[in-house]
């Protein structure tokens, strides 16, 4: 039997830390779904349609596995969409102490709702510091973000809008 794998995230945007995780989730997992989600504590840069634009291409670009699929969900819960497609599956990512704190319990109400499993991944180190929110702010002051974020992100949030 396959197993799907879901990688939640808002990934507003996209960043080099989000796109190590979802590959390597694609080398463990038969199919893996990177879900698009709205998170409510956050305040939004994009669309949610252009952020699956954005993974879409990064994923492409990257030369990442073709068991990926990206798609969006704002309709209940996450493990809602998980039950919908028979993923057993939430695959996060773990940067730090305050990942674990804030992930921890989400896991195991997830599981508690709907028997679906969270296994975390560590980050490659290179980019262990990077967030979509850092991204935002460096954006938004005019920095450069080319070294957080795939190719085309950076030129999405760089050229004129
Ligand atoms: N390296 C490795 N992993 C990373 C990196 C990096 N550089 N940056 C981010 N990550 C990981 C994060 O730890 C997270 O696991 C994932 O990538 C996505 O990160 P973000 O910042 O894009 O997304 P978040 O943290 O805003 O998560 C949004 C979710 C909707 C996934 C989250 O809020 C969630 O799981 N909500 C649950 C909603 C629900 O159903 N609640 C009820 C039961 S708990």
């Amino acid at each position: 039997m396959s197993t799907i794998a879901v990688v939640p995230g808002s990934f507003d945007p996209v960043t080099l830390g989000h796109l190590d995780v979802i590959g390597r989730a694609a080398g463990i997992f038969d199919q893996v779904h990177v879900l698009v989600v709205h998170n409510p504590d956050k305040s939004a840069l994009l669309p949610i349609a252009q952020r699956v634009s954005l993974i879409q291409r990064a994923i492409v670009d990257g030369g990442l596995p073709g068991n990926i699929v990206v798609t969006s969900w704002s309709v209940g819960l996450l493990v809602d969409y998980c039950v919908e497609v028979g993923a057993k599956v939430l695959v996060k990512g773990i940067r730090s102490q305050v990942d674990v704190a804030y992930e921890t319990p989400m896991a195991i109400v997830n599981r508690n709702l709907s028997g679906v499993e969270t296994v975390f991944l560590l980050p490659d180190p290179a980019h262990a510091h990077v967030s979509s929110s850092l991204v935002r702010q460096v954006a938004g002051l005019g920095g450069d973000v080319a070294p957080y974020v795939p190719q085309v992100v950076a030129e999405f949030l760089q050229s004129p809008r």
